[in-house]
Parts: structure tokens; C-alpha cells; sequence
């Protein structure tokens, strides 16, 4: 397995619930790394900017409205095939659907205000990381 990086956002409703800690925890125990983080209340320019893929999915409004009612957390993880197991932990979309013992499945109440965002590819994972972090804000180690 190669060194990835992979985007993770702690969605506004993981942060309300107070389980940032919890969920930094789980990446640890995997053997992920933060190695960029902080805290920021995105603008609905910063959501939209940041899912224009979904830019035509019916779903769009609510997902920008939600991803800028209040703070999230964003941080890049480091890991041996950082983007598959950030997924994993995570869970499916839906939390109906996530399976037990998953970030989602634990801490996320539907499929919009489903806890946490992750990478889909590694190509998805550089885009967006550099979305959010400048190249000297992330601190391999
Ligand atoms: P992912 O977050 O598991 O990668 P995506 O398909 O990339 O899922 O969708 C981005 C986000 O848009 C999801 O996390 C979820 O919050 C929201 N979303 C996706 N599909 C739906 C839907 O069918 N209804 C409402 N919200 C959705």
C-alpha cells in the first residue's frame, strides 16, 4: 500500500455534537495521521466551490445551506492507503446504510447532516486539499 493523503470534514453536525475528539481518536487508531487542521464556518461561496460536482444533483441547495449553517473541522489525514481506510471508518452516505461501528452508523442522524465528508479518490483527495490547506500548512511527519 502506498503513503495517500485524503480530505476529512467534521460536518457541522459532528461538530455541534462535541465528538471532534472522538472522531480525531478513530483516525489515530487506524494509524492516520493529521498532519493540516482547523476550524472554519464556510461561507455558501466555500460550500458551493467546494461540491461543484454535485452543482446539478437535486440535493445541492440543501447540501451548501447545511455545510454553511456552522463551523466544521477540516483536516487532511496521512496513512497507508489514507483514502480507502478514511472511507471505511466513515461508512456508507446514509447512515441506514452505514455499517455498526462506523462514524456514521455512531454519530450521524440522515443522509444530510451525515457526520463527516471524505476523499473519493486520491485525485479528489490532492483537489481538495489544496481547496483548503496551502502546500506549506500540511506538515508531513
Ligand atoms: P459521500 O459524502 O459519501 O462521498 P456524495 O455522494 O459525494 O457522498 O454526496 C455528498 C454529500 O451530499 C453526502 O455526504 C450527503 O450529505 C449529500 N447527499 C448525497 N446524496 C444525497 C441524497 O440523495 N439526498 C440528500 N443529500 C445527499
Amino acid at each position: 500500500m502506498a503513503l495517500e493523503r485524503t480530505l476529512s470534514i467534521i460536518k457541522p453536525d459532528a461538530v455541534a455534537k462535541n465528538v471532534i475528539g472522538e472522531i480525531y481518536s478513530r483516525f489515530e487508531k487506524a494509524g492516520l495521521k493529521v498532519v493540516a487542521s482547523k476550524m472554519k464556518h464556510l461561507s455558501k461561496d466555500e460550500a458551493e466551490g467546494f461540491y461543484a460536482v454535485h452543482r446539478e444533483r437535486p440535493f445541492f441547495a440543501a447540501l451548501v445551506d447545511f455545510m454553511s449553517s456552522g463551523p466544521v473541522m477540516i483536516q487532511a489525514l496521512e496513512g497507508e492507503g489514507a483514502v480507502l481506510k478514511h472511507r471505511d471508518l466513515m461508512g456508507a452516505t446514509n447512515p441506514k446504510d452505514a455499517a455498526p461501528g462506523t462514524i456514521r452508523a455512531d454519530f450521524a442522524d440522515s443522509i444530510d447532516a451525515n457526520a463527516v465528508h471524505g476523499s473519493d479518490s486520491l485525485e479528489n483527495a490532492a483537489i481538495e486539499i489544496a481547496y483548503f490547506f496551502p502546500a506549506t500548512d500540511v506538515y508531513s511527519r
